[in-house]
């Protein structure tokens, strides 16, 4: 059977995050205009790669710039997911800046059932436009944050955005394929049986 993998988009309002989900999983750019443009739900969408030579299906989740949602619907997004995009506008400060309280809130809900194996990647959007932030915000950023992965792409033009994701899924499949911990997309945190069975002879789901 196939790994399946969640990955989730989330930062500010107009980072671009469906223009990256469109991008990614149907391979070309949608604009929208501004009344309507502003993702509402929680979109996702299922789709296969291949990472390590392995067959992959990923769900790529969408998530609203304003948080209009009831906490049991975002804690359980948060909870499940394997891989977190950070995305801002590199020509948006204020994008970049609220990064930090996008993270807490992830890490929020993610401690509260005790998931730590996350893959954090931050992605700079927008990058045909000219940027505000500089290499060395970035530097600073990701080591405070100890995030291991940074891009930057567009997903006007789609310059980086296929190498971000293959990237993402690649480190997203090593890091299951050497962890004792698998995250069950829609249950949770699930114990390998090596551990289970140290502890509890039934699996364990937050
Ligand atoms: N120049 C440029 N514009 C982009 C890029 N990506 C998205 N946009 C534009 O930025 C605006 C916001 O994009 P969205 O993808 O709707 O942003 P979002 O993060 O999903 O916004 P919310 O759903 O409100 O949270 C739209 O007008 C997009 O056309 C990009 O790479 N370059
Ligand atoms: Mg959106």
């Amino acid at each position: 059977m196939a790994a399946r993998y969640k990955v989730v988009l989330v930062g500010d309002k107009d980072v671009g995050k469906t223009s990256l989900f469109h991008r990614v999983l149907f391979g070309y750019f949608k604009d929208t205009d501004e009344e309507n443009r502003s993702t509402l739900g929680f979109d996702c969408f299922e789709k296969s790669f291949s990472a390590l030579g392995d067959l992959v299906e990923v769900e790529l989740n969408d998530s609203p710039g304003k948080t209009r949602f009831e906490t049991h619907q975002i804690s359980s997004l948060y909870r499940s997911s394997n891989a977190v995009l950070l995305v801002y506008s590199v020509e948006d400060f204020a994008s970049f800046s609220s990064l930090r309280c996008w993270m807490e809130e992830c890490r929020y809900y993610m401690n509260a059932v005790g998931h730590h194996n996350i893959l954090w990647v931050l992605v700079g959007n927008k990058s045909d436009l000219e940027s505000d932030i500089t290499p060395e915000m970035v530097e600073d950023f990701v080591s405070e944050m100890e995030i291991e992965h940074s891009f930057v792409v567009s997903a006007k033009t789609g310059d980086g955005v296929e190498e971000m994701f293959e990237k993402v899924i690649e480190v997203t499949h090593e890091m299951r394929l050497n962890s004792k911990v698998n995250v069950d997309p829609d249950r949770g945190i699930k114990l390998s049986s090596e551990e289970t069975n140290r502890s509890n002879p039934s699996f364990c789901y937050c």
